[in-house]
């Protein structure tokens, strides 16, 4: 009996569906593993084969967990709101839920084809009201929270108001957005929309004033990837830096926890360190500056205190408060005309760009220690939004200060004798000795300051950071502080496809609807753009204001701002519904919790996360961020959500070309060229000619020889193409790209699945090398993993008679070798993620037990239980056939035996004198008297002796055996 891939595919699918077979409960009575993808989002595309990579990867070890006795959770959803539905409905007015449906079924039969072990009972789409019922949930609860630093953890609001009510700030130590200090008294003074406003500075969920790249003419934020020299890259519009109230949440009050976790959790290296310089803990010292005839004090950042000597200059951010407090009338012009066009730069821009711009404000402040006067200057190379917005410059040691100084002339001075300072010596300086601040100068102090001085001569970097530190402190000069570049998230959209924010605004202040009102579901629109008056596209709803006593949503024309009231206009980012999905997975059906303490302890977090490296610092911060919060509040029982991770590499495209004969005539030269059919010359022959090479669709090439009619049929000019051919075939170039498909390069994989099955498919995927690495799709190779299967299948049924072979007949230690071998190989690479050699290793144990006609039924069996993670319908069916009733996904893992590994044959290399000269085989427990032997009868060992005598002969034990000999 042939293997029938087709009709055996059909019928275990459609028996999985049956028997539930995927299906997964709380089963206490085994130990819970956790599978988990990064959901897709339903691209209007379909999938490609580089899209199941992960996911059959992430299937193999779900299917090796549960054959290896674990209660296995596999689930899979979709990331269903984002922007090209939005956009697509934009251009056509189709609803983006149709849109997003459509597409949704598309992936499920995609999906479905390639046999993947999820459970689909816990299926999550992020635009189901459901679901989202409960990221507004979440929301909610982070804007009832804030953060408190002593505890490390997040609160309840209302124990930061009792503290208010009691005390004021005194003592209390919050994350917050702007230090503020006030009394009980003056807190109980304030009115209700004040202490509003008091709070919004410690919400975990605030809405803040932050700088967006705003986009008039898209009516909408952009994110800084969107943005590039100060235009979106969607349509070419000017962006500018705009101060917007947004929803921000305060994702850095986490940063310390953030970059802790990642000590307990098993991620690569470069993922963590990605993590880490995202994070940026950066530990230094605040020091504060006095300005020269003025009160105001500038307190500056620094990891380098130890250079206050070398100080020249101070420099502020163009948005610092401080710039218009400072500037001098005769310099506000150039400041103000610097300070607009600073707007039109992303932060991005200005970190990259090395240019040097600048402007003097006319002020000057002191140094602390030296008490010498520095010039204030406004630059754009400092950042509003880190540190203080305002640094002290040390162009002896640092590589920016030292251009700016340049560039303006202002002095530089170095604090290692003799050193010279230039662009080039930054570097070679860091880390090694400091040598002295400039002795005349710490001198100078004593003299001006009275005070015994701070001398670090002699001292390393650090040495000398810390003894700065510690004298800066002392005096009340600043603090010890630790910063970090990671910021709060910006959370609101001018979208429409998003989840809606559970609030509604009165006096201008946020509220929050009640809990038992969610989910709060997207109202209706006309029109998915922005409103004629630039609000985002909720403004178009006619039913969107929150009636607040009868706490429903009602018709917006009856906002009256007394009883009803204005609901929030934005919407969630894409981070939003992807932040908990992993929870909402181990109860999707619960709808009085997130999911149920019970539940969620049972599944703990999730032990195998599996996505793509582009997740780094956005939805991997995230989420983290958001597990944390929800593990503060005792929702969630693991600190980290994603214990292990696996990064799959890209699947690049191969792309194929053909060579178009660039015609010599060109068209005003013969009326009849353009009627000319086009030629094209194979690969070989290309050189002889001028050529264009043309992309052709991978799908009509198959081994680079190009299937001609399929070409012709392709495109309708080319219909009467002429071919140059050789060997009598047309063959194509080849090269790796992105896959895309403006390449024609995409490989779809219900083709694959349709030409040769979804086990080929799926072995084939993971055969073309480590998981992790970026590959090209190469469908030459294919057919060896079909054969392969073919060849798997031959062990069980004889082609021509349709013999079932599988029987009684003892195995031989061979066979047992060769299986147990491959049992203890594949148990190991699945282990290592090292899939494709897992699959040689089963290419070469079937064409051993091919060779041996092994028809032992128990090595046989175990071959088909090995192979069912990868190949899983011939392995059911084979299963099946072997006479078992179950799933094979319910059978054991086949455990190897040393025993049949212990080799019982050993090579030895028989040397004279040192020289190898021939092999010898030996019963592996020979004794050395044996050996000695049979080494001295050996007919070739006379032939070497060329007549001479042995002296000895010495035996270095499983290696070799030298011949002592002499004339
Ligand atoms: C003096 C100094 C001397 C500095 C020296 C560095 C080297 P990290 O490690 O990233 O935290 N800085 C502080 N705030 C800044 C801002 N808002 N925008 C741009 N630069 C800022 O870097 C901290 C250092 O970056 C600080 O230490 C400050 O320059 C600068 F030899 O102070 B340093």
């Amino acid at each position: 009996m042939e293997y029938n891939f087709r009709e055996i595919e059909k019928k275990w699918q459609k028996r999985w569906v049956e028997m539930n077979t995927y299906r997964v409960t709380e089963d206490k009575s085994k130990e819970k593993y956790y599978v988990l993808n990064m959901f897709p989002y339903p691209s209007g595309a379909g999938l490609h084969v580089g899209h199941p990579l992960g996911y059959i990867a992430s299937d193999i070890y779900a299917r090796y967990k549960r054959l290896e006795g674990f209660n296995v959770l596999n689930p899979m959803g979709y990331d269903a709101y984002g922007l090209p539905a939005e956009q697509y409905a934009i251009q056509t007015g189709q609803h983006p839920a149709v849109t997003t449906e459509a597409n949704i079924k598309r992936y499920r039969e995609q999906l479905d084809k390639i046999g993947f072990s999820f459970d689909w009972s816990r299926e999550v789409r992020t635009s189901e009201p459901d679901y989202y019922k409960w990221t507004q949930w979440a929301f909610q609860k982070m804007f009832n929270a804030y953060y408190d630093n002593r505890e490390q953890k997040a609160l309840p609001i209302d124990q930061l108001i009792k503290h208010l009510e009691k005390q004021g700030t005194e003592g209390l130590d919050a994350a917050c957005s702007e230090e503020l200090s006030l009394s009980a008294a003056e807190w109980k003074a304030m009115n209700e929309k004040a202490q509003q406003q008091f709070l919004m500075n410690y919400r975990i969920a605030y809405l803040g004033e932050t700088m967006v790249n705003w986009c008039a003419e898209l009516g909408t934020v952009l994110a800084n990837d969107e943005v590039v020299e100060g235009v979106s890259i969607r349509g070419g519009y000017p962006v500018v830096q705009k101060k917007m109230r947004q929803w921000c949440l305060r994702v850095s009050a986490y940063a310390q926890r953030l970059l802790e976790g990642l000590d307990n959790v098993d991620w690569t290296d470069s993922l963590k360190e990605t993590q880490r310089n995202w994070i940026g803990r950066s530990e230094g010292t605040e020091v504060e500056f006095a300005v020269k005839d003025s009160d105001v004090k500038i307190t500056i950042f620094t990891t380098r205190a130890d250079t206050m000597f070398g100080v020249t200059f101070m420099v502020l951010a163009p948005e610092s408060e401080l710039v218009e407090q400072l500037t001098t009338p005769e310099y506000k012009a150039e400041v103000d005309k610097y300070v607009a066009a600073t707007k039109k730069r992303t932060e991005r821009d200005r970190i990259s760009d090395r240019k040097v711009s600048g402007v003097f404000t006319g002020a000057y402040g002191v140094n602390p220690l030296s008490g010498e006067t520095i010039p204030i200057w406004v630059s754009d190379y400092v950042l509003a939004g880190y540190g203080t917005g305002a640094i002290m410059a040390v162009p002896a040691h640092d590589s920016r200060d030292y251009a700016f100084a340049r560039h303006f002339n202002l002095p530089i001075i170095p604090l290692i004798e003799g050193a010279d300072v230039s662009e080039e010596s930054f570097d070679a300086k860091e880390g090694i000795v400091m040598n002295s601040p400039k002795v005349d100068s710490t001198t100078d102090t004593k003299q001006k300051n009275g005070e015994t001085g701070l001398v670090l001569n002699g001292l390393t970097v650090k040495e000398a950071i810390a003894k700065t530190k510690e004298y800066v402190t002392r005096h009340h000069l600043g603090r010890v502080k630790v910063n970090y570049r990671l910021r709060d998230a910006i959370f609101s959209r001018q979208r429409y496809w998003g989840e809606p924010f559970p609030v509604y605004y009165k006096d201008g202040m946020p509220y929050m609807i009640s809990e038992a009102c969610l989910p709060l579901t997207l109202p209706e629109v006309d029109e998915y753009k922005p409103t004629a008056t630039g609000e985002p596209p909720l403004g178009n709803a006619k039913y969107w204001a929150w009636d607040e006593e009868k706490q429903q949503v009602t018709d917006t024309d009856k906002i009256d701002h007394i009883r009803v009231f204005p609901l929030e206009l934005n919407t969630m980012p894409g981070f939003a519904g992807s932040s908990a999905y992993y929870l909402r997975y181990m109860d999707p059906h619960n709808n009085k919790a997130l999911v149920s303490k019970e539940v969620d302890e049972y599944w703990q977090n999730v032990d195998l996360y599996v996505g793509g490296t582009e997740h780094a610092t956005g939805h991997l911060i995230y989420s983290r961020f958001w597990n944390k919060f929800l593990f503060d509040c005792g929702v969630s029982c693991k600190e980290e959500p994603f214990q292990k991770l696996v990064n799959q590499g890209m699947i690049q495209g191969r792309s194929n070309f053909v060579y178009r004969i660039v015609s010599q005539n060109s068209p005003s030269d013969n009326e009849n060229t353009k009627h000319t059919a086009p030629v094209f010359v194979s690969l070989g022959l290309k050189d002889k000619y001028e050529v264009t090479p043309i992309h052709v669709d991978v799908n009509i090439v198959h081994g680079d020889v190009l299937d001609i009619e399929a070409f012709k049929a392709w495109r309708s000019e080319y219909n009467n193409a002429e071919f140059i051919l050789e060997d009598g075939k047309y063959i194509c170039g080849w090269a790796v790209e992105k896959m895309s498909k403006s390449m024609y390069n995409v490989v779809n994989p219900d083709r694959i699945v349709e030409n040769y099955g979804a086990d080929t498919l799926r072995l084939y995927e993971m055969f073309l090398g480590p998981v992790e690495q970026s590959k090209p799709w190469d469908t030459n190779g294919i057919d060896g993993c079909h054969r392969f299967l073919k060849k798997f299948w031959g062990l069980f049924y004889n082609n021509r008679t349709d013999e079932f072979m599988p029987n009684d007949a003892e195995a031989t230690p061979e066979q047992l070798k060769s299986v147990h071998k491959l049992l203890k190989k594949v148990t190991s690479d699945i282990q290592h993620f090292s899939y494709n050699t897992a699959i040689s290793a089963f290419m070469i144990c079937v064409n051993e037990l091919s060779q041996a006609r092994c028809t032992n039924r128990h090595l046989l069996a175990n071959l088909v239980v090995a192979l069912a993670p990868f190949a899983p319908h011939i392995a059911e069916e084979l299963w099946s056939a072997l006479g078992n009733n179950g799933s094979v996904c319910d059978a054991k893992w086949p455990v190897y035996d040393e025993k049949y590994l212990v080799e019982n044959e050993i090579q030895l290399a028989i040397s004279f004198n040192g020289k190898v000269r021939y092999q010898k085989i030996f019963a592996s427990d020979a004794t050395n008297d044996v050996i000695e032997k049979s080494v001295r009868e050996d007919e070739r060992t006379e032939k070497y002796l060329e007549g001479m005598t042995i002296v000895k002969v010495i035996i270095v034990p499983k290696k070799i055996v030298n011949v002592v000999v002499k004339g």
